[in-house]
């Protein structure tokens, strides 16, 4: 499996040799045995993380002064975590003060399409700076932070750049970690990207609706799911239809200190 990895925007990224960015799996930077630079690697990787965890540790204790609770929002590209916020800051709309920091590596297409529901959007691209990376790390959340208003804010999502391997590796600095999976994605992607499935709390089971079109196997990914995750929480749900978001917004309201009431039954 190569080594440095050119991705299909151009640019180059480091990926582990099982192709997978597993440099904190099992022996903390998994098995890097088959490079001919092995320690040397390993220590370039450790002060990369070691840098990425202070980061992200002052990300969160800014947070924290300022009683702002923040959750990661992953996924693989398309798997519906905007269509998810858009419906979720409907949903807070005049209820919570909610801030969103949209990851990107380029456009804002998404950022604009989640302006006008009362929420503070900051867009950060990381081909602004950042070398067009696949992922957010913290000292990117870092920089974004610095726009958003924290005193006016409780709730803070930040959307990840969509991508099923690299978001998983590097805290942000946010409190939870919720992963949104696409039914079109397969029932097997649980076992093959163990590192992202193993890393959340919580799985979003999206795009519901389109279950009866499909051949997918409900029970078959619940039980790889546990294979790797026994915790994780589960939550179906379809932005489409809207099913299963109040549940989803119940666990918001159960992870997040500041209470966020569920509209009544309809409300
Ligand atoms: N049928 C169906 N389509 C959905 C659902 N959720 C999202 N989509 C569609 O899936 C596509 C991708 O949705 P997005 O919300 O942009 O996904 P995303 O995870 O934000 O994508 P990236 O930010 O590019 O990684 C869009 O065409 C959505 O309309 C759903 O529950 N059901
Ligand atoms: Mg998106």
């Amino acid at each position: 499996m190569g080594r440095f990895h050119r991705h299909d925007d151009g640019t180059e990224h480091e990926h582990g040799s099982s192709g997978e960015h597993d440099h904190r799996s099992g022996q903390e930077h998994g098995d890097l045995s088959g490079y001919r630079t092995g320690p040397d690697r390993v220590t370039v990787l450790e002060r990369i993380f070691d840098e990425n965890d202070r980061c992200a540790r002052s990300n969160r204790d800014l947070l924290d002064a300022h009683g702002v609770v923040a959750v990661n929002m992953m996924s693989s590209p398309g798997a519906g975590k905007t269509s998810l916020l858009q419906h979720t800051l409907a949903s807070l709309s005049g209820r919570v003060h909610v801030g969103v920091i949209e990851g990107d590596i380029e456009t804002s297409i998404d950022a604009d399409r989640l302006a006008g529901y009362g929420a503070q959007v900051v867009l950060l691209n990381t081909s602004n700076g950042f070398g067009g990376e696949c992922h957010l790390d913290a000292p990117m959340v870092g920089s974004a932070l610095q726009r958003v208003d924290l005193t006016t804010i409780e709730l803070l999502f930040v959307e990840n750049v969509g991508n099923l391997v690299c978001p998983a590796e590097f805290d942000v600095g946010a409190h939870h970690r919720v992963m949104v999976y696409s039914i079109t994605e397969g029932e097997e992607k649980p076992l093959k990207y163990p590192v992202m499935f193993r890393s959340v709390e919580l799985v979003l089971v999206n795009k519901m609706d389109l279950l009866p079109h499909l051949d997918f196997d409900m029970d078959l990914f619940e039980r790889n799911l546990a294979a790797v995750n026994p915790s994780v929480a589960v939550v179906k749900v379809s932005a489409r239809t809207s099913d299963g978001l109040d549940t989803w917004l119940k666990w918001l309201e159960q992870h997040v200190h500041h209470p966020v009431s569920t509209p009544s039954a309809g409300a």
